[in-house]
């Protein structure tokens, strides 16, 4: 069928043996699933598909999640079809051609400043460079796991404001108040429970998450710097390092990731679609399922 290999970090597998551009039957499927359910970083190897076989492995996971940038707009992906992204530095006629252009990129989860988030990503490299740039994956069950007792009740009932600040050049006409003002925002619980399997997983993250709710944030702010950090740990991660053809499949709810620096002068081009989660993350402490507070941004 296929071949599964766990890489260094228990989370991460690679599947070899697999050719995404032909049919896949739902046997197949289901054991593509069921491998991802234990190892939410799934690496296929090989891969040389067009944008349309890319779309329809995507379609397999649920309903696809359209990119956030409209056309014209800076980082905007110029196609017709509104749910393929590109994540490059790659600039036409001057116009970059993707979002997230250059450098590292915080550990995030995708679209966390939705009411309704990302279930999955699926990101295909094209254009690699020598040095860096790695995709960089944190599990994030395993890192509310690692924390004590203590934490981990202080965090039971809390809920956290997330917000988008775009790893773009911001727009220099705005204050940093309007920025946050307009942005897209949501508000998610601190511990959320994984929809399929149920497991407690720590829902904060350095790129997003703006404050715990019901604290200020002058104290919100070391408390969340404690979780942070705890991700940046380089001993928990799986550093993806891209080779071309590499299609990586990453479960949304239960990782973060992360990228690491490049040289700006190296192409970089690697092309995405985004898939629905069923519905809003859920808090794993269901005595707080009645009280989605309201968004907080001070
Ligand atoms: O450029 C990368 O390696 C990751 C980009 C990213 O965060 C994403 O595609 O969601
Ligand atoms: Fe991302």
């Amino acid at each position: 069928m296929f071949y599964l290999n766990q890489l260094d970090k228990p989370f991460a597998a690679e599947i070899t043996g697999l050719d995404l551009g032909k049919p896949l039957n739902d046997e197949i499927f289901k054991a593509i699933y069921a491998a991802w359910m234990k190892h939410p970083v799934l690496v296929f190897r090989d891969q040389s598909f067009d944008v349309n076989d890319h779309q329809a492995f995507a379609e397999r996971f649920g309903k696809l999640k359209p990119r956030l940038r409209k056309n014209g707009q800076q980082g905007a992906t110029a196609s017709d079809n509104p749910d393929v992204m590109y994540v490059s530095n790659i600039k036409e006629n001057g116009v970059l051609i993707g979002t997230s252009p250059n450098g590292a990129l915080n550990f995030h989860s995708d679209s966390s400043f939705d009411e309704i988030p990302s279930k999955a990503g699926l990101l295909y490299g094209m254009e690699i460079p020598t040095i860096g740039g790695d995709t960089l994956f944190v599990d994030m069950c395993q890192v509310y796991e690692s924390l004590s007792q203590e934490m981990k009740d202080f965090i039971a009932d809390k809920w956290v404001t997330n917000i988008h600040l775009p790893s773009l050049p911001l727009d220099p006409t705005q204050t940093q108040e309007e920025r946050i003002r307009t942005a897209r925002k949501a508000v998610h619980p601190m511990v959320i429970s994984h929809p399929e399997s149920g497991l407690p997983i720590l829902y904060v993250n350095r790129h997003q998450t703006y404050k715990i709710n019901g604290i200020t944030k002058a104290e919100s702010d070391p408390i969340l710097e404690r979780f942070f950090e705890l991700v940046d740990s380089p001993k928990i991660r799986y550093s993806h390092k891209w080779r071309k053809g590499d299609l990586v499949v990453w479960d949304n709810r239960r990782t973060q990731h992360g990228r690491s620096d490049f040289d700006p002068n190296q192409r970089r081009l690697l092309r995405r679609f985004a898939v629905f989660c069923d519905a809003s993350p859920k808090p794993y402490h269901t005595e707080t399922l009645n009280s989605r507070p309201q968004l907080e941004l001070a």
